[in-house]
């Protein structure tokens, strides 16, 4: 019997959302790692855009972009993460997005830092990147504000993807600055998300 099959890499924000609502939903998946860094990796043959996380379903089917993953597995299984009503949806998917552009800034920041010879960084697209990141992170704890959680009375896709990104910047970002200090509202609201085994257990590895 096949399947379903998630390729990861164990550092990716994008693919932790994906693992953290597949595991609340307790939807069966093989994890398959392969880093879209390396020279051969074979991602590109699944996603054109070389980048994980990429669904493969049961039947063959390929689904990548962790927003369109995400929402393919709401069609698989409760508990629901989006509201069902549109215009609700679409507050909840505001936060993921918003949470999904901290993860997108953060990783120009890595590939400008990590990935270009010294010489070629740009401080002005560095600084850039950053501003992205603490407007967004200033945002999401306005937004949270003395909640538990980011919508509603319950765990949702907002949620999330919130853990998610604040996950990444923890592992990138310890040197320049520390979040936890920064942002005590996003700070209390990741120690709460760890206590739950899908959160605790996908946390980043180098
Ligand atoms: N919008 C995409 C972003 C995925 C993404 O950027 N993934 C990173 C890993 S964290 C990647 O694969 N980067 C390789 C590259 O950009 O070439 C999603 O939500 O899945």
């Amino acid at each position: 019997m096949q399947k379903n099959k998630l390729i990861v890499s164990l550092t990716s924000p994008y693919a932790r959302k994906v693992r953290i609502a597949a595991l609340e939903k307790k939807i069966d998946f093989e994890m398959v790692v392969d880093v879209p860094w390396n020279e051969n990796t074979g991602v590109v043959k699944k996603n054109p855009l070389g980048k994980v996380p990429v669904w493969v379903a049961t039947d063959g089917d390929t689904i990548y972009d962790s927003r369109v993953i995400v929402e393919f597995l709401e069609t698989m299984d409760s508990p629901n993460l989006f509201p069902e009503d549109p215009k609700e949806k679409i507050k909840v998917k505001q936060i993921e997005s918003l949470a999904d552009g901290i993860m997108d800034a953060s990783l120009c920041l890595f590939a400008e830092r990590k990935k270009r010879p010294k010489e070629l960084q740009h401080q002005w697209w560095i600084d850039r990147q950053f501003g992205k990141v603490h407007r967004g992170l200033a945002e999401l704890e306005k937004i949270l504000g003395n909640k538990d959680y980011f919508y509603g009375a319950d765990l949702s896709i907002a949620d999330i993807a919130v853990a998610s990104a604040l996950g990444y910047i923890g592992l990138r970002f310890s040197e320049d600055f520390n979040w936890t200090e920064k942002y005590p509202i996003l700070s209390r609201f990741y120690s709460s998300m760890m206590k739950r085994h899908s959160v605790s257990s996908t946390v980043p590895v180098l």
